[in-house]
């Protein structure tokens, strides 16, 4: 990425696209999930919290119902797109990377957004690392369009309901099936907090999370495996859940807990239970990964990320070789624990580390991604950063 934050190269992209400078820039950020994997879409817990990574949208409104918009690429060249009339946007126009930012605008329109704007797009969220680069641009994008109206600094459950609306952009514009956990992540976290989400009430509850402060790390460990959530895997992952839920007469696994999940299990098809058994597991890991949290216990959680990749591995099937050499890897080398985090088949995991036993991590993790012939894993420490806001 060229140099320089994501809003500032925004900015400056729009000034040489447009000749003048924005009205204002707007960003927001990827993402990891700490806990609380494929549970969104079955109504359960998650647990992520931002990263600093952010997309910027630099933003200016038009007055002829068109929209207008250009990226800036990883090697600092800007692409614009044609024009293209808010009448015209429909699911498959346009398509790639402007259908995210496309299908806000589409979706706004329904809730009386109906202005044109010229958007132009920067950031430095790892796209298909499983960070929700998509959930970062439809946000950034969303808070761009109404901070044009004048509508800036929104409240928690404007937030939330911001981030439905790009969660619809992306089930019904982009096509991609996937829950609310991203985009509630990147509108809704708070800098040095982790997020817990109830989907089912939408509760919120801001939990302190100062991993630095306790001597740790989260290590993010990007396998550079592209993870994309379009292929069938995401969709029919999701399908099973649902079908289960049906089977059982509920309205959503959520209604099944550790104590009712044996006599659940005897009543589903084979192939079904090893799915349920993650999503009931995986809600009860979050529960008690949140209450070391709350006491601020972080070390704790070790064993629950553990366990929760192994449920990700072993019953819902979608890691992958590299992720499983980054967990494995990093917890013989010292992790407290890891998982892969995000949608999984491929993208990245997270270790939990000392920081004492960083670099050991680090060089364990390189080295047997190279003795593996893989691709050079990137590696960061990741931060609960800012929620989705203006910047200029
Ligand atoms: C992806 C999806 F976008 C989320 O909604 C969630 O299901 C996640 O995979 C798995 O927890 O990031």
């Amino acid at each position: 990425m060229t140099a320089g934050h994501p809003s500032e190269i925004a900015a400056r992209a729009f000034r040489s696209v447009h000749g003048t400078p924005p009205t204002g820039v707007w960003s927001a950020p990827g993402r990891v999930n700490l806990i609380g994997e494929h549970t969104d879409y079955n109504d359960g817990f998650v647990l992520p919290f931002a990263l600093p990574h952010r997309l910027a949208v630099a933003a200016a409104p038009r007055d002829d119902r068109m929209l207008s918009l250009a990226t800036v690429g990883s090697d600092g060249r800007v692409q614009s797109e044609e024009p293209i009339g808010l009448d015209e946007l429909k699911p498959g126009n346009p398509e790639d990377w402007a259908a995210y930012p496309a299908g806000v605008a589409w979706v706004l329109r329904e809730y009386g957004i109906d202005r044109g704007a010229d958007l132009v797009i920067a950031g430095d969220v790892p796209t298909g690392a499983g960070l929700s680069s998509s959930a970062a641009i439809e946000c950034a994008s969303a808070i761009a369009l109404l901070g044009l109206t004048g509508e800036d600094d929104q409240d928690a459950e404007r937030r939330a309901e911001i981030a439905r609306w790009c969660q619809r952009a992306e089930n019904e514009f982009v096509g991609v099936p996937t829950g609310v956990l991203d985009q509630t992540a990147s509108m809704c976290c708070v800098e040095g907090h982790v997020l817990f989400l109830d989907v089912r009430s939408g509760h919120t509850e801001q939990v302190p999370f100062n991993a630095a402060g306790a001597g740790l790390s989260v290590l993010v460990i990007d396998t550079r495996v592209k993870h994309s959530l379009g292929g069938s895997e995401y969709g029919d992952r999701r399908e099973g859940t649902e079908k289960a839920a049906r089977l059982l007469g509920l309205d959503a696994l959520r209604d099944v807990t550790p104590e009712t999940m044996d006599e659940a299990l005897r009543r589903l098809p084979e192939d079904l239970v090893p799915l349920v058994r993650h999503v009931v597991t995986e809600n009860a890991r979050v529960l008690e990964a949140v209450e070391h949290l709350r006491r601020g216990r972080i070390a704790d959680i070790g064993p629950v990320l553990d366990a929760s990749h192994v449920s990700m591995r072993d019953d819902y099937r979608i890691s992958c070789p590299e992720l499983d050499l980054a967990v494995d890897t990093a917890r013989t080398a010292g992790a407290l624990g890891a998982r892969m985090t995000g949608g999984g088949f491929g993208g990245s995991a997270i270790a939990l580390v000392r920081e004492s036993d960083r670099h050991a991590v680090e060089t364990a993790v390189t080295t047997a991604f190279e003795t593996a012939g893989y691709r050079a894993p990137r590696l960061f420490v990741a931060v609960p950063s800012a929620g989705a806001g203006r910047d200029a």
